[in-house]
């Protein structure tokens, strides 16, 4: 598109007013603008803070697609939300309470601009981001039988994202009621289209079989009804459709980031549909009529603001016990606990999606056998898309549907970064603890089967850092039943880490000379100790490596002399070291494994916490894996992963052995 042909259609474009256009919808074009108007004259006055994208010039692809909408869609929107906002919810009182920080905003001041959420829409700054989501929110709708679309808006700068073309790529597959609306206001910042975007715009939707309508600002009748054609379409059909609208924004990109020629802005301000209808003495009136009543609001507005205290409250699971159970035993594999574990959350209404996942193959590691054949309207196997599936689990959990989803390999959780930490982690908070996305992401971490550098590391220590996302670890040391079931009771996010070498191993049957026990706390720590002999080494480990350790108990007081006493880590974070504490209140010596490198890891933390505890006569040591790409060949393996035998190895080197002597 170019902007050529863009004057070419405004030029081209029959007046508005004269009755062709329902008078409601003009009214709600002219408050959309005039809200943003507001807001840049409150920027300018110094009274508001932080940024805005005014959509001056794009009024009618608002109004013309919520026009549409019933209370069962849900909207997902950009940075370029406030007239979707208005449209969908005519709430422009809450927005404008929203960017003045207000408690009366409609995300109490915490989202802003940006983060508008209200039954029915929801808005992030993240281009891209949310149109998997949405697609969840349909994949939902879809599930349920429940009446209701999705809709998300997007701008042309965002078709050069990849989480587009994967939430394309599924909705189709899928066949979910999701539309698609791209604004093409031909620039992307201060990008132009022709210098962003390659190709055919409508050819990409098409590649994938969506249907594609197409409108622009300029005829406002004909994009009314492409849009209620496109919804139509949507909603009977159920199935993807992309709805393109050719338009410009008349004002900065932000408040004052402009080098677009004065030429070109002056001639499409002067072909505005809305800046033409006001030419009409009736329409003017009828608009100061309403730039009054913004001006009144804002003045009358009282300035509450949120309380700190509010703000800090967070959904992970943090309930603390000092009790400690006995564990009970069951011979059973790995693999086979956890396909069971996680069937149950199936049979109780959950979803699970992830690739490869289908009968009769399983999932990578056969986790998931057994299970489509069972529920076939509740697993979803996908492309290998995974921030398009976790995003697809995000809409379906914002629904109330309880989502897990699978990745293959933990090294491939950096595909899911964004979705992890940009949306689960802040849905909560940045909506004013409005909506929860309680989405459990499970995938296999570690090395020991030769898989080499993209598919064995350890990538814990990257997730335990992300706030309002509990991490957690399962061992084949327990059976894994009791602690995924705790997991499905999480009100937020969870990271549920799986290990490689785990799945094949018999759930470990504790031998008599040791003891163990598990804290009662949801996904509570292990400890393993000695039956007849005072512990005097605290050894803390996780997951594989944990059973690999509880397996050389002896091995290790034969050639350290130290009495281990093992505590397992099952929820890395929140970190709980009640039971550290404890222990090495005891030993006086602690060793943390971690199967990562140990640099800026988990390690680290547990011996800074008990640091800032109180100064104890403590001997630490941090062992985990040399910190290079882990090696395919078994010899460079096992000596670049902290297996039973190197630990044993860096305790003979430690000062943890001189300090016994
Ligand atoms: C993932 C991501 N990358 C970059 C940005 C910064 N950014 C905000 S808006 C924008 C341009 C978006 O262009 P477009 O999608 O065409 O929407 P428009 O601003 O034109 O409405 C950019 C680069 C962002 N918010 N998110
Ligand atoms: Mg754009």
């Amino acid at each position: 598109m170019t902007i050529d042909a863009c004057k070419q259609l405004a030029l081209a474009a029959p007046p508005i007013g004269k009755g062709q256009i329902s008078e409601h919808f003009l009214a709600e074009a002219l408050r959309i603008r005039a809200v943003e108007q507001k807001f840049l004259a409150l920027f300018s006055a110094g009274q508001m803070n932080g940024t805005v994208h005014t959509c001056v010039g794009q009024e009618f692809s608002a109004v013309a697609v919520a026009g549409q909408l019933t209370d069962d869609d849900w909207v997902t929107s950009n940075h370029r939300c406030h007239g979707h906002f208005v449209s969908r919810t005519k709430n422009w009182r809450g927005l404008i309470d929203e960017l003045r920080g207000l408690d009366s905003g409609v995300c109490r001041g915490i989202g802003s601009s940006q983060h508008l959420y209200a039954h029915g829409f929801l808005s992030n700054g993240l281009q891209g981001a949310f149109v998997p989501v949405a697609a969840g929110i349909a994949l939902h709708k879809k599930r349920k039988g429940e009446a209701g679309i999705a809709v998300s808006y997007i701008g042309e700068g965002t078709l050069g994202e990849g989480v587009l073309y994967e939430a394309m790529n599924l909705a189709a597959l899928f066949k979910l009621p999701h539309l698609i609306v791209c604004e093409n206001n031909l620039y992307s910042q201060s990008t132009p289209q022709s210098v962003g975007i390659a190709g055919d715009i409508a050819a990409r939707p098409r590649s994938f079989g969506l249907r594609v309508f197409e409108a622009d600002t300029w005829h406002v009748e004909s994009l009314l009804e492409t849009a209620r054609q496109a919804i139509a379409h949507v909603r009977e059909q159920r199935e993807p459709a992309f709805l393109i609208i050719k338009t410009y924004r008349l004002n900065a990109h932000s408040k004052g980031d402009d080098d677009r020629s004065r030429d070109e802005v002056a001639f499409f301000h002067t072909h505005d549909p809305l800046n033409k209808l006001l030419e009409d003495p009736r329409w003017a009136a009828v608009n100061a009529g309403i730039v009054a009543e913004i001006d009144t609001h804002v003045v009358e507005t009282p300035k509450v603001v949120m309380p700190l205290q509010e703000y800090l409250r967070d959904q992970l699971p943090r309930k603390v016990s000092t009790r400690l159970l006995p564990v009970a035993y069951r011979k059973v594999r790995m693999v086979q606990a956890l396909n069971q574990a996680y069937r149950k959350t199936l049979d109780e209404g959950a979803i699970h999606i992830g690739e490869d996942i289908h009968d009769p193959y399983g999932g990578a590691f056969k986790v998931s056998k057994g299970w489509m054949d069972a529920h076939p309207e509740s697993v979803f196997t996908t492309s290998i898309s995974e921030a398009g599936l976790v995003g697809l689990a995000t809409g379906a959990a914002l629904m109330g549907t309880p989502a897990w989803a699978e990745i293959m390999f933990g090294d491939f959780m950096t595909n899911v970064f964004d979705q992890i930490v940009n949306n689960l982690a802040k849905i909560h908070h940045m909506y004013a603890f409005q909506a929860s996305a309680p989405v459990r992401i499970r995938t296999p971490m570690g090395g020991k089967r030769g898989y080499g550098p993209t598919h064995s590391q350890s990538l814990e220590k990257l997730l335990v850092g992300i706030d309002n996302v509990a991490t957690l670890y399962l061992t084949s040391l327990v059976d894994p039943g009791p602690t995924v079931a705790e997991v499905t009771a999480f009100a937020g996010p969870a990271l549920v880490l799986e290990n490689k070498v785990d799945y094949g191993k018999f759930i470990w049957e504790c031998p008599d000379d040791l003891e163990l026990l598990r804290e009662a706390r949801p996904v509570g720590s292990l400890q393993i100790r000695p039956r007849n002999a005072a512990a005097t080494l605290t050894l803390v480990a996780y997951g594989e490596t944990a059973r690999d350790l509880a397996e050389h108990l002896r091995t290790l007081f034969i050639e350290t002399d130290l009495v281990p006493e093992l505590i397992v880590l099952q929820m890395i974070h929140p970190l709980d070291i009640k039971l550290i504490e404890r222990s090495v209140d005891r030993t006086h010596r602690l060793a943390v494994v971690e199967d990562g490198s140990s640099a800026f890891g988990i390690g680290g933390e547990i011996i800074a916490r008990l640091a800032e505890r109180k100064a104890p006569m403590l001997r630490v040591l941090r062992i985990g894996a040399e910190p290079v790409p882990i090696p395919s060949i078994t010899s460079l393996e096992l000596s670049v992963l902290p297996t039973a035998v190197r630990v044993i190895e860096q305790l003979l080197k430690s000062d943890l052995i001189e300090s016994a002597s």
